[in-house]
């Protein structure tokens, strides 16, 4: 074999590796066997049973030999642990907010907030839904209503910042229902369910504009905050030569309240928080995180989770860790697109996300084409991926009625530091090898649905 000059030269990860998890290969009878028996759903799949696990980024990233260390510095007092100070300084120098209440993960922050801020009948406006945080909010009594440009549901779509808020949609929620009615409005990016697509720092601004004119607070949905900021840097004029760490606080500056499921951008396996400006918030969430998860200085986490945590926080925010975690889902989306495969555009920031309705146009939405694309993908290879469409989204609060979002998608879910380009090149191979068979794929028929977030627990089988 002979190789070419290259005419780049290329970047590589900014750590090498120390310790390895052996991972097994099954066979294709064996595959075919297990997701049957998981009722065709990748999330009742034993991971012993799964080769590269690309269901989700949240919990399953490599901590540093560094985060390890800081294990071991665990102050497991049950009050006042020093881990709990080294948190909430890390969140306060790279977040930005005052006050922070630790939780066990992100939908405890997230359940928190939305007993606080949320009354019966009122409506919380968002740039698109988001699985735990809607629950939530419903739970409590809320509605949520989606204010997110018309671009983030074509796949196709180009544009730059997807994630963004249209103020003519929010205005018009304000308008309707009136601001006393919107306790607060729910802005995430990157947007999880749209792609892993960003928001403009401009439209962040805008945003907080508006909120302001009508005292409405902004809560940020914090969790990949920082491949937002990422993105901002390669992608928004006036931002190429600020620092990933400089960008995220000036966003975050922007809003009043976070929810953060620490499980994703601060590369641990277990963590969240609550954090904010707002005095009395802080006051009645330090006093309700005692119901539900802890004493308000651990939250339902040990003290070394918290001091991993707050290593995390500084590793994560680093310009050359960013480009890598990023860097490494364009080099997968980039294969699929050079093979002409559908996936959302522009590439997202966790994850490639495959067009399930341009994949397989042949299988209605009824047929849940997206949960059917992640079963063939794990029979072909043993990749797990996860379903992002019909299934996901539910049934609504009010009618009943199931949800057919237009974004019928596979996410293809890189975790932090933990796979090869080699892995990559073999799931890209995958994806290509079920593409090429697309013709015979058929749908599913659903057996078995839970009353709440039902593609955890959802079980399927093969439609006629
Ligand atoms: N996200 C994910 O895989 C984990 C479970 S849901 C399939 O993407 C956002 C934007 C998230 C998120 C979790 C949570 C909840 C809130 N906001 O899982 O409770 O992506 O820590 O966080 C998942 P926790």
């Amino acid at each position: 074999m002979s190789y070419a000059k290259p005419s780049r030269r290329s970047w590589a990860e900014p750590w090498k590796i120390k310790m390895v998890e052996p991972i097994r290969m099954t066979t294709l009878a064996e595959r075919a066997k297990f997701i049957f028996e998981a009722g065709y759903n990748t999330f009742l799949l034993r991971s012993e049973d799964v080769y590269i696990d690309l269901l989700t980024d949240s919990g399953t990233n490599a901590m540093s030999d560094r985060q390890w260390a800081g294990m071991m510095l665990g102050d497991e007092a049950y009050a006042g642990s020093k881990n709990f100070y080294n948190l909430w300084e890390a969140v306060t120098q790279h977040y930005g907010y005052k006050y922070l209440v630790p939780t066990h993960q992100g939908r405890a922050a997230e359940h928190i907030l939305s007993q606080i801020m949320i009354h019966p009948g009122d409506v919380i406006p968002g740039n698109m839904y988001f699985t735990t945080t809607r629950l939530h909010q419903e739970l409590a009594g809320g509605t949520f209503t989606d204010v997110i440009v018309d671009e983030a549901h074509d796949p196709a779509n180009e544009a730059p910042f997807k994630g963004n808020v249209s103020i003519a949609k929010l205005k018009r929620v304000i308008d309707e229902v009136g601001a006393r009615k919107i306790p607060y409005v729910c802005i995430a990016g990157p947007v999880n369910m749209a792609g892993g697509q960003p928001q403009s720092m401009e439209n962040m601004r805008a945003v907080r504009d508006l909120c302001k004119r009508h005292d409405i607070p902004i809560v940020l949905d914090a969790t990949r905050a920082i491949e937002n900021a990422y993105f901002i840097q390669q992608r928004e004029p006036g931002y190429k030569t600020k620092s990933v760490a400089e960008i995220l606080k000036e966003y975050c500056s922007y809003t009043d309240t976070c929810t953060m499921s620490a499980k994703k951008d601060a590369l641990v396996n277990i963590g969240g928080w609550l954090a904010t400006n707002d005095q009395g918030l802080y006051e009645e969430a330090r006093n309700l995180v005692v119901v539900y998860e802890g004493l308000h200085t651990y939250g339902g986490l040990a003290g070394r989770d918290m001091e991993a945590m707050a290593r995390g926080i500084v590793e994560s925010v680093a310009d050359d860790h960013i480009r890598a975690r990023v860097g490494q889902v364009e080099y997968l989306g980039n294969h699929l697109l050079d093979w002409g495969i559908p996936i959302v555009k522009p590439i997202g920031g966790h994850a490639v996300f495959l067009d399930a309705r341009a994949f397989y146009p042949h299988i209605p939405q009824s047929q849940y084409p997206a949960q059917a694309l992640t079963c063939d993908i794990y029979i072909d290879s043993g990749v797990r991926t996860m379903e992002r469409g019909a299934v996901s989204a539910g049934r609504d609060a009010k009618t009943g009625e199931e949800h057919f979002p237009k974004l019928e998608l596979v996410r293809v879910t890189l975790p932090r530091r933990v796979y090869t380009q080699a892995h990559m090149d073999v799931v890209a191979e995958s994806v290509l090898e079920v593409y090429e068979h697309r013709e015979q794929a058929r749908g599913l028929r659903m057996t078995y649905e839970p009353k709440y977030l039902r593609f955890f627990q959802a079980r399927f089988e093969r439609a006629e």
